[in-house]
């Protein structure tokens, strides 16, 4: 028999986690709100004539009818209703921001931050292990490596903050009924910048697809996987903050990632831990002074 009632649970979380990357990227503009406020009038009159008359020219080259206009008209109200504009955007157009944005990089490469990073997840020591539930699924994972400078320089200052979706691909704080940091922690890396991390490795993940992004994702015959992935963003008082996830060769899905954010800079390299069920890997991070 199918189990319906697990599958509504999973599909009503999914939903929830929209409004909720909604409401956290809020708070987090209003406290830079400052920093963002500022907008060039003649950057912003450059810009938006050009994305207007983008979508002109495509109307009158592809012939587009009022029941496209209007299905699009409904779609795009839907996607704010859903609170999914942070997914939408995170997935179709983050990935080219983040390119123009570290294209001056000459440390380790970055990619999306995406729509569930939370600050101020709890510090650990140097090799400490993920906060996770007594009977969290998964394959442990021991993540090692060392955090230098582009000249080679070990950073002992450095930080390192790692979030992941569990075994189902929720992530803490965003899909209700899991403890508020699991899978999600700060390591101080050690006198050489060197870390252990201990944590499990993840799962493929699929965005949600019971709001507004699945119904176009459905309606355009895409998928709605991404390889499965640990976020990490890396930072040395000094150093530009490098934010960037790292992938397991093998994925299914590493070629064709719906938010296109896998490069082959960000393949990792496991291998079985031989005092144990699990997996060790091991990758380094190399930072750019801050300009
Ligand atoms: C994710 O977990 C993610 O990493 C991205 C980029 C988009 C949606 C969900
Ligand atoms: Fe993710």
């Amino acid at each position: 028999m199918t189990d319906l009632s697990f599958d509504t649970e999973v599909t009503a979380k999914a939903a929830e986690s929209g409004a909720n990357a909604s409401a956290r990227f809020r708070e987090r503009m209003e406290t830079a709100a400052t920093r963002s406020g500022v907008v060039d009038t003649a950057r912003v009159d450059y810009l938006a004539s050009k994305v207007i008359k983008g979508l002109n020219d495509l109307i009158i080259e592809d012939q587009v009818s009022y029941a496209e206009y209007n299905a699009l008209k409904a779609w795009l109200i839907k996607v704010g209703e859903d609170g999914e504009w942070p997914l939408f955007l995170d997935v179709w157009l983050e990935h080219s921001v983040e390119e123009v944005a570290n294209a001056h990089r000459e440390g380790s490469k970055g990619t999306i931050e995406g729509p569930y990073y939370i600050d101020g997840s709890p510090e650990l020591s140097w090799n400490g292990t993920i906060p996770m539930r007594d009977d969290e699924p998964g394959t442990p994972m021991v993540f090692a490596g060392q955090v230098r400078a582009v000249d080679g320089t070990p950073l002992p200052e450095a930080k390192i903050e790692l979030w992941h979706a569990d075994d189902l691909g929720f992530y803490s704080q965003f899909a209700p009924g899991l403890p508020e940091w699991n899978l999600r922690g700060t390591w101080m890396a050690n006198e050489d910048g060197r870390f252990e991390i201990h944590s499990l490795r993840p799962a493929p993940y699929q965005i949600p697809t019971d709001g507004a992004c699945g119904q176009l994702i459905a309606a355009a015959g895409w998928h709605a996987w991404r390889p499965a992935h640990l976020h990490f963003k890396v930072s040395a008082p000094g150093y530009e903050l490098i934010t960037t996830q790292l992938y397991f060769p093998g994925d299914p899905h590493n070629d064709d990632d719906i938010a296109s954010a896998v490069k082959p800079e960000l393949m990792l390299d496991p291998r079985d831990d031989p005092s144990g069920e699990g997996v060790l890997v091991d990758y380094d991070f190399v930072l750019d002074p801050r300009r």
